[in-house]
């Protein structure tokens, strides 16, 4: 699979050079940042331009010279250091199509300020040379479009990432069966996936009751709440492979009842908006669809009395599904170019009523992207709308029902295809 991946990748970047007038391109992994006034670094995160490459994510100070028609070359970074492991030897299919350069120290790096014509991708200040453009436009612009539509080899460690993720769900669910913390559903989640918070595509989302309404609650609360005040469990939790991410998000109920028919009736809905991600479909049209057919729920269980047109066009639709229905996923959680309508760098904006929408474009075969429809019960933007002289389409009492289970959200991960979709999580 990574030789087609190779393929494709290296067409595209081939593309881009032309495009840029470059001969050859370096693409650095990147490396940790100090905290202010402290010799401790910041998790290290791989630039997505190096593992889109090569699946080595955890390796800071390496850089591949890539020039069109030649075997690249990965300069491998194995510092001579007592102080940290070594990484292990690269292995697998990928190492055929690169010469592996071990370096030890800077000074056995190359002079790279010698090559003619060549661009630097990689973070701020990381590049040492003024003769290298740093990120040029022309070439970002091309990679970063090309880079939606997934190989065979990326939907697969996309799809693996899945699998371990849905792992950690059920181990960190039936933590909160049993009545146990947030906390200790976050460790069951780690402990099942085998990842470390570092490893982690974004901090775990585990929230129980009214914690759910906050989008990305961030805290995780290490008591446990007698069992009689246990109602809901939302968890957004992903994993990663060969620097591919996963983004998988579900809710529960803690008993039957009104809100776990409501969950239901959500994970109808996003299943068959999952359906719809078909090559020409515009997005912003997917997400339109979604805030009518949440504002259906809303108005079948009572909340709003307004039809569906009416939410949306009043913005009462945003009061309950305050996000956007999903972006792309790969190498990054948001993938780039979303917004992105070609390989010269256009782009176009959301809506005016949806400015948090990560993804406008026309999806095309094989982008790969999520669908998280939700509805929240979320005090400032209900006292928002009632400011707004929303609230006379507001059921009061309902939403006083609703609150203490906080929100839900369903997140699955979508390939695109001509016809049928293919669910990665389901
Ligand atoms: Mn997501």
């Amino acid at each position: 699979m990574y030789s087609n991946h190779y393929k494709y990748v290296s067409e595209i970047i081939n593309k881009a050079l032309e495009k840029a007038n470059l001969d050859g391109v370096l693409i650095y992994s990147g490396h940790a940042q100090n905290y202010f006034l402290d010799d401790m670094p910041y998790p290290f995160a791989c630039n997505p331009h190096f593992k889109w490459l090569v699946p080595i994510t955890e390796t800071p100070h390496c850089t591949i010279h890539y020039q069109p028609g030649k075997k690249p070359t990965l300069y491998l970074y194995q510092p001579k250091d007592y102080w940290h492991s070594l990484p292990a030897t690269p292995q697998g299919e990928w190492t055929e199509f690169f010469n592996i350069i071990p370096v030890a120290c800077k000074e056995e790096v190359p002079d790279y300020g010698k090559l003619q014509n060549h661009a630097w991708i990689g973070q701020a200040n990381s590049c040492e040379h003024d003769s290298l453009q740093h990120n040029p436009k022309v070439y970002m612009d091309y990679v970063h479009f090309h880079r939606a539509c997934k190989t065979d080899y990326e939907i697969e460690n996309i799809r693996q990432a899945n699998k371990l993720a849905l792992k950690g769900h059920k181990a960190a669910y039936k933590c909160f069966k049993k009545g146990k913390s947030e906390f200790e559903s976050h460790v069951a989640y780690m402990k099942a996936t085998n990842h470390n918070e570092y490893q982690l595509p974004y901090g775990n989302i585990i929230a129980q009751n009214q914690n759910g309404a906050v989008l990305h609650y961030q805290h995780m609360q290490r008591h446990r709440l007698p069992k009689k005040q246990l109602k809901s469990f939302l968890i957004d939790a992903g994993c990663v492979v060969n620097g591919y991410a996963s983004d998988i998000t579900r809710t529960y109920a803690y008993e039957g009842g009104e809100f776990k028919l409501m969950i239901k009736a959500v994970d109808k809905m996003q299943r068959k908006i999952g359906k719809k991600a078909i090559v020409g479909t515009s997005y912003i049209d997917l997400h339109i669809q979604a805030h009518m057919k949440l504002a259906d729920i809303l108005r079948d269980f009572d909340i709003i009395s307004c039809d569906a047109q009416t939410a949306l066009e009043s913005g009462l639709s945003n009061v309950f599904f305050p996000h956007g229905l999903g972006h792309y996923l790969g190498l990054q959680v948001h993938d780039i170019g979303g917004r992105q309508t070609d390989e010269n760098g256009n782009t176009l904006s959301p809506p005016e009523l949806h400015p948090f929408l990560r993804l406008t474009r026309t999806l095309q075969e094989n982008n790969v992207l999520t669908i998280e429809p939700g509805i929240y019960f979320i005090d400032m933007l209900l006292d928002d709308a009632k400011a707004k002289g929303l609230g006379k389409y507001i059921n009061w009492s309902r939403v006083e029902d609703f609150k203490p289970y906080g929100g839900i959200r369903i997140e699955d991960n979508i390939v695109v295809k001509k016809h049928k979709p293919v669910n990665l999580t389901r």
